[in-house]
């Protein structure tokens, strides 16, 4: 952009209230980087322990992998988030819930969240749950999202929570693979006015499970809109029903500080989405410590984080992270641009949200509205606005700066993972000037590098691959039930690092850009979303032979979805059949998994030991003609000339 300055100053008056100053930032990384484990060892007292630990961090990034930290600590994440505050904040309203519909919202004080999850807690007991089972959650938005979590840690269970966005098959998968007995769901979700059929979805899950060995024997049912749903007695039960005979006491069980806190499936290069596991002490020691440190947290404010739970982003900065800081946390059923594209910022307004958390994709469709819907309303509660999820473009980054923030807040760019647990690379507010679009610097403990393709270590300004050389406390432990997998995904590339999977792009003073995912990971509106798993759903439809999926740029999303599609001999290749490739998809995994282009074709570019040059492929999509690079070595390189034909004719 011609006019942007490259640098924005951090607003004045909010520099002189930060909790942080710049050359604060510096002495604690410096400190926390030097003195490791001593820097962690009093970031532990953050949180509330049965008994302390005495160890802090002992990992290996060298085979056999193996990350602890502070394990011979117990206790249990809830007391944290719950417990200790009830004395002092007893009365503070923990979570504000805002409903689908203007006007539908509700508060709990820490003092009912607790009597909340106690009961909920309770009523998992009852059905015979406990230590080490694994529960899945399908959800919608609302404030039993967030106790059933936390009902599950209170009973030393591990939760999964699964976006209710996926279709039955994706959830099933995720049931079968941590063979999960207790299914959490709800009747119905509402989304923009629309009905989201959960239970529906959930018993076909819980049909599909079955045909693949694991059977769940019970299905907790949270009533959201009373609408009608089937009911298979014996295995189903109403929340609200059980609830009424349960108690509100549950003592917390005591957890080592190594036991599974959560799994959360994500997705990668290959394979079907791998289980994240985080475990309980260092993943909380985490949570409250970003959250803090990143939104500049103090005691009145109010936070709303506009990610699902079903996300790690819900997980950490609108569970665990707030709660466990005693924290005001917002959940918010809808979508921002429901009834009408000022809703975001109505909800600001009604509840005076100081600390406001979204993606980019959600800043760019808000931004196509044009600037009224969001000066129709005040703003003048917010302090610090963050983003997370993929690269924030300038002109998204400046609009939000400048037409949501009014010039005053600070944009916070965070850059991070599932897999790290809570935010790795972010412009601490008041810390350091903004650079629209960068990361910035690393959160305190960490130390990034860029390696070229070879694992070279690359020095000053540049551009390679971003590694993590150390371990931190909120480090993903392994993937559940296969812990090859992960050393070989995370630790097998640049051995004795993590690889995160991300290019990035460094300044001389050392600001990091992250620039996107180098592997076949993309990443749709915030979405990760592996081709691979796209190209298995295309694959099993009936008429397509063979598919390669890549991301393309999309002016909102981010990336788009373009298939590339040979379709199986005599198959007339219509729109009807790209539409219907397109309901297929949606079905096997979601929308969110949707196909946005889709071109036939005869062939695709492959090496002659049969690999797809994905990289021509994804130069294709981009109407990127130029530099296709060296084509010699297809085995039929006539096949791009077909292909750019193809593209060029859409
Ligand atoms: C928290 C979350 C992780 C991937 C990550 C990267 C991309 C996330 C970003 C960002 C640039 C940021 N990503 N935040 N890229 N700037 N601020 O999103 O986790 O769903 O696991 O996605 O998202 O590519 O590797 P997850």
């Amino acid at each position: 952009m011609e006019n942007s300055p490259l640098i924005y100053p951090v607003p004045k008056a909010f520099a002189d209230a930060s909790n942080l100053t710049p050359d604060g930032y510096k002495s604690l990384y410096e400190r926390s980087i030097n003195d490791r484990d001593g820097f962690f060892a009093e970031q532990a007292k953050r949180i509330q322990w049965m008994t302390e630990p005495t160890h802090v961090g002992s990992w290996s990034f060298k085979s056999p992998v193996k990350i602890e930290w502070f394990r011979d600590g117990i206790l249990n994440v809830t007391e944290s988030c719950l417990d200790r505050h009830l004395e002092t904040r007893g009365d503070k309203v923990a979570i504000i819930f805002e409903g689908d519909e203007p006007g539908e919202s509700q508060t709990f004080t820490y003092r009912e969240l607790h009597r909340h999850v106690c009961r909920f807690a309770n009523v998992l007991k009852a059905q015979g749950a406990g230590k080490g089972d694994r529960i899945t959650l399908y959800m919608p938005m609302i404030p039993e999202a967030a106790i059933a979590m936390l009902a599950c840690a209170r009973i030393g269970a591990v939760h999964s929570v699964v976006f209710g966005g996926f279709s039955p098959d994706a959830l099933a998968g995720r049931i079968v693979d941590c063979d999960s007995h207790l299914v959490i769901t709800a009747d119905e979700g509402v989304r923009g006015g629309r009905i989201v059929p959960l239970k529906k979805n959930a018993d076909a899950a819980c049909e599909i499970a079955a045909r693949n060995g694991v059977t769940v024997k019970t299905q907790l049912v949270v009533q959201r809109t009373g609408g009608d749903v089937a009911w298979q007695d014996g295995r189903d039960i109403w929340y609200h029903e059980a609830a009424a005979e349960a108690s509100v006491d549950c003592p917390a069980e005591p957890m080592s500080a190594e036991d599974p806190l959560f799994i959360l499936y994500t997705s990668g290069s290959t394979g079907q989405p791998k289980g994240v596991l985080h475990t309980c002490g260092g993943y909380l020691v985490w949570a409250s410590m970003t959250h803090d440190y990143v939104f500049d947290l103090k005691e009145d404010d109010v936070y709303w984080c506009t990610a699902d739970v079903g996300w790690v982003t819900g997980h950490t900065y609108i569970v665990y992270g707030p709660l466990a800081n005693g924290a005001t946390t917002l959940m918010f059923e809808g979508v921002p641009t429901y009834p009408d594209a000022s809703r975001a910022w109505q909800v600001c307004d009604t509840h005076k949200v100081s600390l406001f958390y979204t993606a980019p994709t959600a800043i760019r469709a808000l931004m196509r509205e044009g600037d009224d819907p969001v000066k129709v309303t005040d703003r003048t509660s917010l302090r610090v606005l963050g983003t997370v999820g993929e690269p924030i473009n300038p002109e998204a980054w400046e609009w939000y700066f400048n037409v949501v923030g009014d010039g005053r807040c600070p944009i916070i760019d965070t850059w991070w993972q599932t897999e790290t647990g809570g935010a790795m690379i972010v412009p601490l507010p008041g810390t350091v000037d903004m650079k629209p679009g960068a990361g910035t610097f690393p959160m305190f403990g960490i130390e990034p590098e860029l390696l070229d393709a070879d694992g070279k270590v690359l020095e000053g300004a540049t551009e390679g691959n971003l590694v993590i050389t150390a371990s931190w406390p909120g480090q993903m432990r392994t993937v559940y039930g296969d812990h090859e997998r992960f050393e070989q995904t995370y630790f097998s590339t640049y051995p004795g690092n993590y690889f995160t999977g991300d290019g990035a792009r460094r300044d001389a003073d050392g600001t990091i850009w992250i620039t996107g995912r180098v592997d076949d990971v993309i990443n749709v509106s915030g979405h990760r979303m592996g081709t691979a798993e796209v190209e298995a759903a295309l694959g099993s439809h009936p008429d397509v032979a063979e598919s390669a999926v890549v991301g393309y740029p999309h002016d909102i999303k981010g990336q788009g979805i373009y298939a590339y599609v040979t379709t199986t001999a005599g198959t007339v290749e219509t729109d009807e059949l790209k539409r219907d490739l397109v309901r297929h998809v949606r079905a096997e995994i979601g929308p969110i998994a949707s196909p946005d282009l889709i071109q036939f074709s005869d062939g695709l570019p492959k090496t002659r030991s049969g690999k797809i040059m994905r990289r021509i492929l994804r130069k294709i999509a981009a109407n990127d003609y130029d530099a296709l690079g060296d084509t010699s070595t297809l085995a039929e390189p006539a096949v791009v000339d077909a292909l750019i034909d193809g593209r060029m004719n859409r």
